[in-house]
């Protein structure tokens, strides 16, 4: 691990094994940077950001949109994926040329040739905002990785085992950071402690991550 990177200030290696199957590949989105930002911009007016509701009647504190064949939404009856917005009652936005390369590049890097995702849950973010600790369960093939993109804030992100007792390790992530998940840790548990207080650059006082699935 010799190859590091100077602009996450400070130095942090720019390719990182979390787990089997599980790498870090710090700054990676910032080459697609401006392409991704105006992407988003377009998917969010035409899909806004909207707070869910969990089946146990809590209110996420992260707002959620979606782009792709795919969205993942809850509400009181369950998780699910759906390729209607329920605020819409138009599909979601297509996924942009742009999003479906940057994910399935960064999946090749890490190892995961041929990804092809057909839903990106966008997560915002404010400070204050969690994710608590669960598995992603709700796609049909577990053989696929996932990939998350972070932007804006920096989080820290919680990653932990297949047993939720399992022992957690934190990572920072930061802007243009990368995570892709597979193989033999697809179904660990993992979070985002609160986001705390900050502005960024180019994003504000918000963190948004981009996960892409193959969910169908
Ligand atoms: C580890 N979102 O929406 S994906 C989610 O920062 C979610 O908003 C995170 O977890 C966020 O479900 C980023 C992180 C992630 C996704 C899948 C995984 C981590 C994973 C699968 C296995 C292990
Ligand atoms: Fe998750």
């Amino acid at each position: 691990m010799t190859e590091l990177l100077e602009a996450t200030g400070i130095m942090l290696p720019a390719r990182e094994d979390m787990a089997p199957g599980a790498v870090l590949l710090r700054g990676r989105a910032l080459v697609l940077e401006a392409d991704i930002l105006s992407a988003l911009a377009s998917v969010t007016a035409a899909a806004p950001f909207r707070h869910m509701t969990t089946p146990g009647g809590y209110v996420m504190s992260a707002a959620m949109t979606n782009c792709g064949a795919a969205g993942w939404v809850t509400d009181r009856t369950g998780y699910r994926y759906a390729a209607v917005d329920p605020e819409t009652g138009q599909p979601w936005p297509a996924m942009p040329e742009s999003f479906r390369r940057l994910a399935n590049e960064a999946a090749a890097d890490a190892g995961y040739a041929g990804f092809m995702p057909d839903s990106c849950l966008i997560n915002r973010y404010l400070p204050g905002a969690r994710l608590s600790l669960h598995q992603d369960k709700d796609e049909r093939d577990f053989t696929q990785p996932i990939v998350s993109v972070s932007l804006g804030l920096p989080a820290t992100f919680q990653f932990g085992g297949r047993r939720r007792a399992d022992p957690v390790a934190r990572y920072p992530l930061r802007h243009g950071d990368i995570a892709v998940w597979g193989g033999p840790s697809r179904l660990f548990h993992h979070g985002v402690l609160a986001i705390k207080e900050g502005g960024h650059a180019r994003l504000g006082r918000q963190r948004i991550n981009l996960t892409f699935r193959a969910a169908l």
